[in-house]
This record gives C-alpha cells, structure tokens and sequence, in this order.
C-alpha cells in the first residue's frame, strides 16, 4: 500500500458517506484528508511511525488514527462497514460521468434501483424524466455516461498500471532466481488504457519464482496457476499474469507476448514466406543461440529493430524492411518543459518550487502558463497578477544560470473564439496556449469554428488538450478535428500532447494524421505541482507511439529556437 492507495480510499470514503447522505463537513473533512495525503512532502510511514501525523494540515483527529489503522494492518473497519452497508450498484453508478452521490442516492431511493443495469433500465423507460430535478436532456446524458462506462468496463489507465508492473518486477529480480524479466502486452506498448499487465520471466527454477510472486501482494486471489503461467487478480479488478519461460525462449515469448496481435500476425506471417515457423518459444530452423534478444529475432525475419510503441501494424513491419524507420524522441530529447500551472492560478506549487523541480529534472527552461481571467474555475490570473508574476519571473531569470522561465498563460477559448486576454497582453508574453475549458456541449460547427477562429490569433503559439476527452470518464467534444488541424497547420500553431496520464489528448492515432499535416507538437505535462513533471513519460509515449522523431518536438528546442518560434506569427 502507498500513500495514494490511502487516498483514493479516504476519497471512496467521502463517496460513501455522501451516498449516505451524511453531514457534509463530514464529507469534505475526508476529501481535504484525501488532497492532504496528495500533496504531502515526506514519506508517510515515516510520519505515522514519529505520531505526527495530526500535524499535517487538513487531518484531524479521528481521520489520522483511520489512516493509521489502513497503513499497519492493511485495513480500515470504518470503510469495510461502510462499503458492506451501501448497494455495490451505487458505488458503481457514481462513476457515471455527471451523475454525483447525491443524484446517485435521490434516484436509487426513488425509483429502488440498486444496480447500473436498473439505472439503464429507467433511463431507457423514461422514467427519470418525470422526476423533480431530472429532464430528458439528462436522462440521455445518463445513457451516454453508462456506454462510456461499458465501452472503458474493464479497462485501466496505463499509469494506475505501469507502477504495480515495475514494482513486481523489480522485486522478482531482487527476491526470486531470474534470469530476465520484462513488462509485456499493451503496457510494455504504451498504450493509453490497458486490460492487464503481463510479465514475462526468463529462469531456470520456475517454482521458486511462482512462490515469490504469490508472496509479493498479499491481498490478491489467485485466478489460475500452471507451469508456465500465474494469474492473479487484484482487490480493485486488476489481472496480473506471469509467464514463465526457459532464457532460450525468452527473446521469442518477449515478442509474442509483447504484441500486438495484429503486429504478431503479420511478423509470423513474413517466417512462414521464409520458409520458418515462429511461435512464442521459437524459431524453427534456426538454433537459439543465433537469436540472444528481439533485435536478433527481427534481423533474422529481414527487418531492423522495431520499438515496441510501433507495433501496430500501421505500416512499421514495411518501414523495417526498408530501413527507413524514424528514431522516436526520448527524454533525454527534452530541453524544456512548457505548460505549467503555480500558485498564482490552481497550482499546489509555488513558482519557485516548480523551477527548483525543474531544474532537478533537467530542464534548461520552463514555460509558465497559469489559467486567464475569467477562468474562475480555476483562480485565473488578472491582468494584475499576471505583470505581479512577470516581476517574479524577471527577477529569477536576473539571478539563475541554471533555468530560464518563460512567461506564458493558458488562456481560455471563450465560446465565440475569442481569447481571454486583449492582444496588448498576449503580445508580452513569451509562448501562449490555448484551451477549452467551458461551454463542452455546442454542436460540432459551432466547437469547430471556435477554435479554429482562436488559433488565427496571431498570438497563439500551442493549442493545449485539443479535444478535451478524458479517459475512461468522458469523451471529447465535437470537433471537426481535420479542420482545425488544417488552420493550425497553416498558420503555424503547435499542437499539444498533453501527458496528464487521465487525458493523453491528442491521442497518438491523430497526432499520426496532424503529422501528416506538417503541424509540430509540444510534449506538455501540464504540471499542477512540482512532482508533476513525471507525467511527461506518459505524454512522451503516446509522441513515440506516433512515430514523432526529436525534429516533431518543438521542447527539444534549445530556448532561443523555441522562443523565435513560437513569436514568429507576430510578426
Ligand atoms: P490489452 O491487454 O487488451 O490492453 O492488450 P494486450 O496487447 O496486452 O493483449 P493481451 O493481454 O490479451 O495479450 C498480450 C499479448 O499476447 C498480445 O499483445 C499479443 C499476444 N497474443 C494474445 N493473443 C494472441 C493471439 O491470439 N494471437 C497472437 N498472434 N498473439 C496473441
Ligand atoms: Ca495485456
Ligand atoms: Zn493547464
């Protein structure tokens, strides 16, 4: 368990208790508990072990000694009652976009539904249109919550994921006799969502691996178990398989298990026109010690080394035979980190903080770009603050060698398209980012032409989180996405990927076809605090996945480049 284990429960929680329709101190003492552990600075075993831990702002008395009673025994009675005493279908359908606990519990206790296919069922018979409070615009968009739900069922974000798979992996190479160890399947992929994380072990003593790994979480079941394969399933649905295979298979079971099935299907496909059968063991024809690693495999089959996030089958077996594969950009390609947020809008960090942060990453610069005027949403600066963070900004960059920091604004798209600061503000600032944060729900012209009348603004540099979509929750608005890639291709506007691991928008498939446009990407993390720069790996894998080279890139521009860049539609 780790400190945003506790969390993601005290927030299940407030959940609960409002379902409960319980007082809403009580909710909100458990969600500012839940945003306290969020934001803490030191280890907070060590902080329960000192008995500090009603210290930290924002956990009370009786809160801290729940968590305290989660982090030693691995669980909190107050929550197993709670869970035990509320329908499990309402826990579900809180996670109906737009529905809250309170419309949760007002329609479960009117109608007596207690299950997301009951709240279908009323949906679909119209029966939550006749309730006080309820119409049949949110009767539908009920509907469409719960398809979202189906369609995402049984699927998690990469980064909820990724953690769990390098942690069992690093313990199985410490604790048990491995030979070779790897993340496979679509994590190893990149992709976006996964279904399951699949691990695949190379070693001589198949049994001693399988007792370490039955070890390494105490609290999930075991859901099959063989020679070769062990599958366990996690309390929150999580499937985990283990594979097991001799070293001489590894190379051939790395590959297979890596996929895709489409990218498998054809690489068998070009061993049987060779004349050689290929499964996830082997080769035939061809001894193992020819083929020590995947790069052999590939060479043997005519093809040079394919990264995983390429294997797709969008056209990387062709590009490998003909030797004209890109070389992907990594993080060390990075040279600035643009779109953040500070203290100054809805950041947790101080300015400060986050150059400090930035520098211990790496950076050579750093793109502020706090939330406009009339985003109050999220404490959008005023013009005011915006030259008070200018002052702060200067100042720095009179005294620090190590950082430049770029004055810019994520400025919001107001529904008319127009932009949330006069030029005469723009104009000062270094980089301008551009977003949608309100008005989601206009129709598909309307959204199109909002934007795309924003990113005439000679002004914009970067158009951030181009279609709004968040995964798993809610789908992007309607855009004519091809139009608003044709202006910024145009006019020369960069277009965000934004590594929030919940939103990775622009998906990869469309960053493909911006690309074929000539449009250039910013790889941004859009950091709410100063840790937040570690998302950058999510949004650096959906740039790979889509075949972006360092030269798509415009952060892997040294400063002065980025800088003329982004000001050359001024002139
Ligand atoms: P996921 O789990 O839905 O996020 O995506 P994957 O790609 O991880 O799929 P998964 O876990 O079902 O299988 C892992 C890999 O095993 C897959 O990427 C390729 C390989 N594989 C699975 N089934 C087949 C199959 O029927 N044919 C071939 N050629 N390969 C398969
Ligand atoms: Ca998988
Ligand atoms: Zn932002």
């Amino acid at each position: 368990m780790d400190v945003r284990d506790v969390a993601r429960i005290l927030d299940e929680i407030a959940g609960l208790l409002e379902l409960k329709g319980e007082n809403p101190f009580k909710v909100r003492a458990y969600e500012n508990a839940a945003r306290a552990l969020d934001s803490l600075t030191s280890d907070l075993g060590e902080i329960i072990e000192a008995g500090t831990l009603t210290e930290v702002r924002g956990i009370g008395d009786s809160i801290a000694l729940r968590i305290t009673e989660l982090w030693t025994t691995g669980r909190m009675e107050f929550h197993q009652t709670l869970v035990a005493s509320t329908p499990a279908g309402w826990l579900e359908m809180i996670r109906v976009p737009g529905l809250g606990a309170k419309r949760v519990r007002l329609l479960g206790e009117t109608l007596q539904i207690t299950t997301l296919e009951g709240l279908k069922a009323a949906a679909e018979g119209g029966k939550i249109r006749a309730l006080k409070g309820f119409g049949e615009q949110s009767e539908r968009k009920i509907l469409e919550g719960i398809a979202l739900l189906e369609k995402g069922s049984g699927r998690f974000l990469s980064h909820e994921t990724r953690a769990l798979a390098e942690g069992l992996l690093l313990a199985l190479k410490q604790e048990a006799p491995v030979e070779a160890a790897e993340v496979g399947g679509s994590l190893r992929r990149w992709l976006e969502t996964v279904k399951d994380v699949d691990l695949l072990v190379a070693t001589k003593k198949p049994e001693k691996v399988t007792k370490v790994f039955l070890s390494l979480i105490p609290g999930a079941g075991l859901t099959g178990s063989g020679d070769t394969k062990t599958s366990i399933r996690l309390p929150n649905g999580l499937a985990v398989d283990l594979r097991l295979v001799t070293p001489a298979q590894f190379p051939f079971a790395l590959h297979y298990f890596t996929g895709s099935v489409a990218h498998n299907v054809r690489v068998r496909q070009r061993a049987l026109d060779r004349g050689m059968s290929l499964n996830e063991y082997e080769l035939s024809g061809k001894k193992h010690a020819e083929i020590e690693n995947e790069a052999d495999l590939f060479k043997v089959l005519g093809l040079s080394y394919i990264e995983p996030e390429l294997r797709e089958n969008r056209g990387e077996i062709e590009a490998a035979e003909a030797g004209t594969l890109p070389k992907l950009v990594t993080m060390k390609d990075m040279l600035g980190i643009l779109h953040c947020h500070t203290t100054y809008s809805d950041g947790r960090s101080s300015l400060a903080q986050m150059a400090e942060a930035a520098i211990a990453w790496g950076a050579k610069y750093l793109g502020i770009s706090d939330h406009s005027a009339s985003a109050r949403y999220a404490r959008g600066l005023s013009e005011e603050d915006l030259r008070r963070q200018w002052k702060e900004i200067d100042a720095w960059n009179e005294k620090s060698k190590k950082l430049r920091i770029l004055k810019g604004s994520e400025v919001d798209i107001l529904p008319d398209g127009s932009l949330d600061y006069p030029d005469r503000v723009l104009e000062k600032l270094d980089f301008v980012i551009v977003s949608v944060h309100t008005n989601f729900t206009m129709g598909e012209k309307e959204m199109t032409k909002r934007m795309t009348t924003a990113l005439e603004n000679r002004h914009v540099s970067i158009l951030a989180h181009p279609t709004g979509r968040m995964l798993l929750e809610r789908e992007g608005y309607k855009v004519a996405l091809e139009e608003v890639f044709h202006v910024a291709a145009e006019e020369g506007v960069v277009v965000e990927i934004n590594s929030n691991p919940h939103r990775l928008d622009l998906d990869w498939r469309e960053v493909i076809q911006a690309k074929a446009r000539g449009i250039r990407f910013a790889v941004n993390p859009d950091a709410h605090q100063d840790t937040g720069y570690a998302d950058l790996r999510y949004g650096l894998g959906m740039a790979r996945k889509a075949w972006l080279t360092k030269e798509d890139v415009v952060n892997t521009l040294p400063v002065d480049q980025a800088l003329a860049l982004f000001r050359r539609r001024r002139k």
